[in-house]
């Protein structure tokens, strides 16, 4: 199981046990090329690095607080005795800054979980990461791809880097750390089978749809679910503190958009582009206005700023922009092995809460990890600003 742009954490045996270490700590997270903010997180990851396990496992998490201020690591979903459970003052003494503090439990459950800091805001402030516990018995059928999705949401204005962990109003949507297009594409060879796993830590539920293909709901926070319980669908809502697990045939070649179907969740710094659209709103016939859009939006890594065509009498009808100038193409700053391939300007329609299984033939699908072994850089586009 792999959480995309997010490391696993490492372990080590001491007589049996499995011993993992957790550092919570500040750290600047690059969630898109032009946007670094101040979040929290464990280990120098936000989400913090996913624990993987396997049913029956003993496991010791050596956690370390180098946050300014207490702490604690809640275990979700996982039923471990009350002294493990993590929340201050009820279960433990809060973790001081400075302190450590071990957990120890055996984990008889399967499935999706997370941990995260038992504290509203600390929460809000990126402090969760995966804990996934593989089946004594592997699940049937099995799966040749699995992948873990962290949803997150921040609210950051423009020019600042700390998210505002009491706002209501996101205008930064990310998986696994990352808007996209920053988000790494997922691979999968055609015809396999796909497992996707989404954990929600947030104030927002997320509608997650994949396009063209149908998914049955094999699991929840709580486990698998049994298979007499599977029915297809293609959204799936993933609620506050919910665990949601997919499966799908990957049976259709091409770029396959997995994201939230909120539309606030599809942009990127909202609030940055409504401001802007006033301006261009202006009057949008005027190159100079545009060109200098452009030159401010490569200085932040954006190759352009839109090129899908107007109408010449755009401004004179109500409502108009509405995505006119919602595109920002960056394929070079995004550009990874896993975007080996894309069409040119892929990037301008991703934004948000998105990203994207690529379903490849087994040539394409060698190729591109043949790069990723190599990390070969993805070359300069040819046609990188289209007309
Ligand atoms: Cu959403």
């Amino acid at each position: 199981m792999v959480t995309p742009d997010v490391p696993n954490l490492s372990f080590e045996i001491d007589h049996g046990v499995k011993v993992f270490r957790l550092k919570a700590e500040p750290l600047k997270q690059k969630i898109a090329p032009f946007k670094t903010i101040d979040v929290w997180g464990y280990n120098g990851s936000c989400p913090g690095p996913t624990i993987q396990v396997t049913q029956g496992d003993r496991v010791r998490i050596i956690f370390d607080n180098a946050l300014p201020e207490s702490t604690s690591l809640h275990w979700h979903g996982l039923e471990v005795p009350i002294e493990q459970d993590g929340v201050p003052w009820i279960s433990q003494k809060p973790v001081a800054p400075g302190a450590t503090y071990t957990y120890e439990f055996t984990v008889h459950q399967e499935g999706t979980f997370f941990y995260h800091a038992h504290s509203a805001m600390q929460e809000m402030i990126g402090l969760i990461g995966m804990f996934v516990a593989h089946p004594e018995k592997p699940y049937a059928p099995q799966v040749d791809h699995d992948f873990g999705i962290v949803l997150q949401e921040w609210a950051v204005l423009p020019s600042n880097s700390v998210p505002n962990t009491a706002s209501m109003e996101f205008n930064w949507l990310t998986f696994n750390g990352l808007s996209a297009p920053a988000a790494t594409p997922l691979i999968v060879r055609l015809g396999n089978r796909v497992r996707l796993r989404f954990v929600n830590l947030g104030m927002d539920h997320h509608p997650i749809h994949l396009h063209g293909h149908q998914f049955v709901i094999t699991g929840t926070e709580g486990g698998r679910t049994p298979e007499s319980t599977w029915y297809r669908t293609n959204t799936v809502l993933v609620g506050v503190a919910q665990a949601k697990v997919v499966e799908f045939e990957a049976k259709y070649p091409g770029a396959w958009m997995i994201h939230c179907h909120l539309p606030h969740h599809m942009m990127n710094s909202m609030t940055d582009l409504l401001r802007d659209r006033q301006i261009q709103t202006a009057d949008t016939t005027d190159t100079r206005a545009l060109s200098q859009m452009e030159t401010l939006a490569r200085a932040i890594g954006v190759e352009h700023v839109h090129h899908s065509p107007i109408a010449e009498n755009a401004n004179q009808v109500p409502g108009f922009p509405q995505d006119a100038f919602m595109e920002m193409g960056m394929d070079e700053a995004v550009a990874k092995p896993e975007t080996y391939g894309l069409p040119p300007n892929w990037s301008a329609g991703m934004m948000g809460m998105m990203t994207m299984v690529r379903v490849l033939p087994d040539k394409e699908y060698e190729e591109i990890q043949a790069r990723i072994r190599e990390k070969k850089p993805t070359p300069k586009l040819e046609h990188a600003h289209p007309s």
